[in-house]
């Protein structure tokens, strides 16, 4: 038998049978806000742009919730994953207690256990794998904001190593590509000034799909005011139906419209140039790089006309600076996703809009002191030279490497803490390679608020409450006006679940780590700091959302100097960081794979009604969209004899099978690729409404490519076709 085995026993949480009703256990009074109302102030964690709101609830039940709208991140209004964010915390699929792996009758199941009991074996765990490895063994991977008292927690013992899926499979290329360029990542939310833009570019970014809040909001009065919209997409997005421009092209060479766009721009004559001569550097070498990269040259990459080429480079130039050519989120690809995102951060410095309206704002934070609590010892080794040395550019964890250090033997790790993350679905094609971590690991903690798949292959599975039931850190993001906004509970915990700083403390209490944790209750460390910057807890329940005073300003001060945290303290057209490390210092376009005969691009993306995997279950989301379809080009799908609304399933040419998924025949797609929405496909029944419901992109990809300057995992370069269910 495996050491672990993969465990999915729906009878585990009881009340398996029926699916669960929508918000039961809140039977609406007959008149909505006729019984007893109270509010509390809370910051939504549907997603992470978290937007501050106000919780109604009417006899002690959930009954609404709304934004803020003294919140810069929703002005007043939730997108509709807020909205209907309120039913996590009525889930009755929920993890309602602490549960531990255990073996009865020669099979491995999970027992229910008090928190003492399953905090006791992880401690016994940690202190064991200390004694034998060291106490920098444990990695932790985190996403989310209760993730930070593990990482504090995971410090204090000795192990540093922390990896957040938002890097590596997300963001990475476009912070390490813009910091290297400009000194500074992009960060969240985006720095992107889109409400005074003129020209918006949007390059496999399809907001409005992807429901980052005044993301949205700000798109749409870009758009009120006439602002010109191309977007470069293989799919008929929804901005794409908005925008002047659609580019539908060829899947993978993006680089190469972004090299022919300056190509434009230089010999044309219509860069920025007195902001080029002051503020960047490598301006010769880029202008010798880009000569071959004529709009003729890229038509037969990107299958894009020249003229369009021309004309949309122009449109650009017309309204710089106020252009911004959109740094995109979900960044990894293709696998040369620096060097793309590279290439955007040139284009925009070419058109002078980094420090300027329109274009990108400088952040600003809220001086927030951290509690005095003593700080975790240094850590006694380099664990990043030690396990990613061959990343030398990259500061934080990337989690496919740690996890490529998990398995065997002889691996570097020997425990897993995993703060509210699905890493089966998180990290592409990455099954096979859990279940050998599994294997050697000697301890999996899973801190969720749900059954996801993760749980199954955990020695230790720790349920947290909800956002609903707790507090958290104050929200103080860099952005445009420095805020604060505070989550407070509407409800006790439910079950027997807890919140992350308490289960982190009562950890480090079992470890004897309990100084590093000097709090009896999170409010006190909130009330702390909110006093340091003249506010209370108190005022902040009543209000939610404190807005500060900027120091700096919005732009660069055209009388001013402006620092750049780079080597040459300029904008590094040309990057010395890339040559010093042995990359390209200039965008190299590398031209994609194309399918096998038969094969499509395996493309995905994001819809209105939920994030990622995390809310298929959610009762409201799931009766928005209980399942995704597969995108398929009318030629194709005649070609391959499937009808509109017909079920298949995705194969990839390693022969592996997706959940099956129903066609949608559309002219929206390029003949080449088709297109689904990520997050579904869930395999566990523990979550009754998720399982079996549409088919999982990541469990298809086939041919990951790593991006040699961060490691993320570049995700579309995967092939698959369409198998008809009776095939
Ligand atoms: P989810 O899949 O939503 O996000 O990937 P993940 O971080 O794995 O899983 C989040 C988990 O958090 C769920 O199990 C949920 O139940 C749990 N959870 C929700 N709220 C809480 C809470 O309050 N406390 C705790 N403890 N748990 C909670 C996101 C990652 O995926 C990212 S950032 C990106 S951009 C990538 N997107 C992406 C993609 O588009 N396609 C493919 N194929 N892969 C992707 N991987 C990446
Ligand atoms: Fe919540 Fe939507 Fe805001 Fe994300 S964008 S935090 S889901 S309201």
């Amino acid at each position: 038998m495996q050491r672990r085995e993969f465990l999915k026993l729906s009878a585990l949480l009881g009340s398996a049978g029926a699916l669960p009703g929508l918000l039961s256990g809140c039977s609406a009074p007959p008149l909505p806000g006729s019984g007893e109302i109270s509010t509390r102030c809370t910051v939504c964690n549907i997603c992470f742009w978290q937007c501050a709101a106000t919780l109604y609830t009417e006899n002690g039940k959930p009954w609404k919730v709304v934004g803020n709208p003294e919140d810069p991140h929703c002005n007043g209004r939730l997108c509709t994953r807020g909205t209907g964010g309120i039913a996590s915390y009525s889930d009755p699929d929920r993890l309602k207690q602490p549960l531990i792996r255990v073996t009865e009758n020669g099979k491995q199941t999970f027992r229910p256990a008090s928190w003492d009991e399953a905090l006791g074996i992880i401690a016994g765990k940690m202190q064991a794998i200390a004694e034998h490895h060291g106490n920098d063994r444990i990695a932790l991977f985190s996403h989310g904001d209760g993730g930070k008292h593990f990482q504090r927690l995971l410090q204090a013992y000795g192990s540093h190593a922390c990896a957040h899926p938002s890097f590596a499979q997300c963001r990475g290329p476009r912070e390490t590509a813009f910091g290297l360029t400009f000194g500074e990542g992009v960060g969240s939310p985006d720095r992107t000034d889109m409400a005074k833009s003129r020209c918006i570019v949007l390059i496999g970014s399809h907001i409005g799909e992807n429901l980052h809040n005044s993301q949205v909001q700000t798109l749409m009065q870009a758009l009120d005011q006439h602002a010109t919209l191309i977007t470069v997409d293989p799919r008929f997005s929804v901005p794409a139906s908005k925008s002047r421009h659609w580019l539908p092209i060829k899947p993978g060479t993006d680089t190469a419209l972004l090299l022919a766009w300056m190509n434009v721009l230089i010999n044309e004559q219509l860069y920025d140039r007195e902001y080029v001569e002051r503020y960047c550097s490598g301006f010769e070498e880029l202008d010798r790089h880009v000569q071959p990269y004529t709009p003729e040259w890229a038509w037969l990459e990107t299958g894009l006309e020249p003229a369009l080429i021309r004309e949309t480079a122009r449109a650009m130039a017309q309204a710089a600076p106020a252009t911004l050519i959109h740094p995109g989120r979900h960044v990894t690809w293709y696998g040369d996703d620096t060097q793309r995102c590279r290439a955007i951060a040139i284009l925009n410095a070419l058109l002078g809009s980094w420090g300027r309206p329109g274009g990108f704002y400088r952040q600003e934070k809220v001086d927030l002191p951290p509690y005095p609590a003593p700080a975790p010892p240094e850590p006694e080794h380099d664990w990043m030279s030690t396990v990613q040395g061959n990343y030398p550019l990259v500061t934080t964890g990337i989690s496919n490497v740690l996890i490529d250090h998990s398995v065997g033997k002889d691996a570097f790790f020997k425990g897993w803490f995993i703060y509210a993350t699905n890493l089966t679905t998180t990290i592409p094609g990455i099954r096979k390679q859990l279940e050998q971590a599994a294997e050697s690991l000697e301890l999996m903690v899973v801190v969720d608020t749900m059954p996801a798949e993760i749980t199954g292959y955990a020695d230790v599975v720790l349920p947290e409450c909800t956002y609903l039931e707790r507090y958290d850190d104050l929200r103080n993001k860099a952005e445009r006006t420095p805020t604060l906004a505070l989550r407070s509970p509407a409800f006790p915990p439910r079950h027997d679940s807890k919140p992350a700083w308490w289960i982190a403390r009562e950890l480090a209490g079992h470890l004897n780590l309990g100084k590093y944790f000097p709090w009896q209750d999170y409010r006190e460390v909130l009330d702390w700091q909110l006093e340091q910057v003249g506010s209370s807890l108190e005022e902040m329940e009543r209000i939610g959302v404190k807005t500060f005073p900027r120091k700096t300003p919005l732009s660069f001060e055209p009388d001013k100097p402006v620092k750049f945290n780079t080597p040459g303290n300029r904008i590094e057209l040309y990057s010395r960081h890339l040559a010093r490390t042995g990359h390209d210092p200039l965008p190299k376009y590398t031209p994609p794979e194309r399918p096998p005969e038969g094969y499509f691009h395996l493309n995905y993306g994001r819809a209105a009604a939920h994030t990622f995997g995390g809310t298929i279950n959610n009762p409201l989301l799931f009766e928005l969209m209980p399942e995704n379809t597969v995108w398929v080009h009318p030629a194709a799908a005649a070609k391959l004899a499937v009808g509109n609304g017909e079920y298949v399933r995705l194969k990839n040419p390693e022969g592996t099978h997706s959940n099956r998924i129903r066609v949608r025949v559309t002219q929206r797609i390029r003949p080449d690729s088709v297109f689904l929405v990520h997050g579904f496909g869930h395999t566990d029944p523990r979550q009754r409404l998720a399982h079996g419901a549409g088919a999982d992109d990541s469990g298809l990809m086939h041919n990951v490519k790593i991006d040699p300057v961060t490691g993320g995992t570049g995700m579309r370069a995967s092939f698959v076709t369409l198998v008809r269910e009776e095939a």
